[in-house]
């Protein structure tokens, strides 16, 4: 895909994908004006010397700072109601995603992978499974690696396959991107301050499958009802393969084993992973496997292998009788209702942060009855109105998560469990959902040497 060497190219965003986008248009021979709201990004690192030829923008970004390119890569964290980007957008100029770019200089198969919950698990089993077979893969994406940093160096030889996890917010600007296998796993509310409704939110979704066709395949979770009307929009050719808890769909789980759709059932016992929707998530990893004829013996290894990420219903140790789990990726409703239902119980439930603009209210009947909850964060008021006289709560206000931690250690009784599983995005107290389950594994570290030195 060639680029005029004239084309006025403009990055907005200076983050982690901004630099990938500000990296490839260099080697492209580009040179781009870039933008970042953040004006103390201006002195973390040698902009100039870095990317010598470029034009460089922190701070206050004007109404019109966009107008006048030929094109714009957006950065997935900025809302698209921020006046340069209505600017733009009514000026009829082209916004891309870093990864509509990728879409169009990758030249091997990409399997993408979205939904609200479940996305990098089911990204990295899958590139388990195609590793499994032999397989030359690059996964990445909103999972870590921004997909432009998965193309080749020059020269070098392309992966075989390309896994990636993509947000609503890179599907919102993706356009021609075509992927050779596509997965919607569920769809649940989150992220609505930023995409507005849930329609705007589903719709970003389905981006994933818009340009796909004769040949490629779809799978989507089949008993979701948030995503019953896709099949129906999905373009003429594309095969739709749907995993789920009924017979009636191509892989299906129950509470003994996962039945795929050729050989036989996966007993659930070589399955290392918690709670039922992790059942899912292998399904729907599997499925995307066979899409890609990876060989039935690798997609069992994978799965079997696997442990699981960091953070996601992650055992952390057993203290006092009382087992500590860390869900510090549960940022929404949705995940930590999944994780609640993963676990037997009785649980204190250590939530809380930023909701996100979403309503958490379900969780007043899910938590019916057990044994308590700790609130942290910018809207652990809201979460004890909605708790109120459901189970005991406690709000923490200063004191962090070292406090929070002690506060459920009290409430807990043996044979409990303690789950961290905010519902809530992290930024308002910690770094990021690794800091905040850090700094959770770190104090129940510190409760372990308490009681026995
Ligand atoms: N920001 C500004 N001004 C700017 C640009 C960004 O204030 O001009 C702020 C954003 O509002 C945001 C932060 O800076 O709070 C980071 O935004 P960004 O767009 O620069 O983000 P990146 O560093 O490029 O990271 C993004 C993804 N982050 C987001 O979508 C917010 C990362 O996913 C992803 O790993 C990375 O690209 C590589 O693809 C993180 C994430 O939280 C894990 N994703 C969301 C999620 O999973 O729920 C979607
Ligand atoms: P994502 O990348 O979409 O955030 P992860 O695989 O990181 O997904 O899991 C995030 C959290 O979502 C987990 O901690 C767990 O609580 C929950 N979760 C994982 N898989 C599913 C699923 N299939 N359905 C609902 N919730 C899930």
């Amino acid at each position: 895909h060639a680029f005029a060497h004239d084309l006025d190219l403009r990055i907005l965003g200076l983050g982690q994908t901004g630099l990938s986008c500000l990296r490839w248009a260099v080697a492209a021979g580009l040179r781009p004006k870039a933008f970042d709201t953040r004006a103390g990004l201006a002195s973390a690192r040698p902009w100039a010397a870095e990317f010598p030829g470029c034009t460089l923008h922190f701070g206050d970004l004007r109404a019109d700072a966009l107008l006048g390119a030929d094109l714009v890569l957006v950065s997935p964290g900025l809302a698209p109601t921020l006046p340069a980007l209505r600017a733009a957008r009514e000026a009829g100029i082209a916004l891309w995603s870093d990864v509509e770019l990728f879409g169009r200089l990758a030249r091997a198969p990409i399997a993408a992978i979205t939904g609200s919950n479940g996305k990098s698990t089911v990204t990295t089993l899958l590139g388990e499974m195609a590793k499994a077979a032999g397989r030359r893969v690059a996964v990445g994406g909103n999972l870590g690696t921004p997909a432009l940093d998965l193309l080749p160096e020059a020269g070098a030889p392309e992966p075989e396959l390309y896994v990636l996890e993509l947000s609503s917010f890179q599907l919102h600007y993706c356009h021609a991107l075509r992927p050779r296998v596509a997965a919607i796993l569920n769809l649940s509310p989150d992220h609505l301050d930023w995409h507005g409704d849930m329609e705007a939110y589903l719709a970003a979704k389905a981006r994933i499958f818009r340009t796909m066709g004769e040949g490629d395949t779809l799978v989507l979770n089949g008993e979701d009802p948030a995503l019953q009307s896709l099949p129906a929009k999905a373009p003429a050719g594309v095969e739709i393969r749907r995993f789920g808890h009924t017979p009636q769909l191509d892989t299906w789980a129950d509470d003994l084993a996962l039945h795929w759709p050729s050989a036989a059932p996966m007993p659930l016992a070589d399955i290392h992973l918690p709670g039922k929707h992790n059942g899912e998530n292998v399904l729907a990893a599997a499925l995307m496997a066979n899409a890609l004829n990876l060989p039935e013996t690798a997609i069992r290894q994978a799965a079997a292998d696997f442990r699981g990420l960091p953070h996601r219903l992650q055992w952390v140790a057993r203290v006092g009788g009382v087992d500590y789990y860390d869900d510090s990726k549960g940022t929404n409703l949705g995940a930590s209702l999944r994780a609640i239902q993963a676990l037997p119980g009785p649980l204190v439930l250590i939530l809380g942060g930023d909701a996100k603009g979403a309503d958490l209210s379900p969780l007043r009947e899910a938590l019916r009855g057990q044994r308590g909850a700790v609130l942290l964060g910018k809207d652990a008021a809201i979460l004890e109105a909605i708790l109120a006289g459901s189970l005991p709560t406690l709000r923490i206000g200063e004191g962090g998560m070292s406090r929070a931690v002690r506060a459920a250690a009290a409430m807990a009784q043996p044979g409990d469990q303690v789950l961290l599983s905010p519902a809530c995005a992290s930024l308002d107290m910690f770094r990021d959902y690794r800091d905040r389950g850090r700094q959770f594994a770190a104090a129940v570290q510190t409760l372990a040497e308490e009681v026995a030195p």
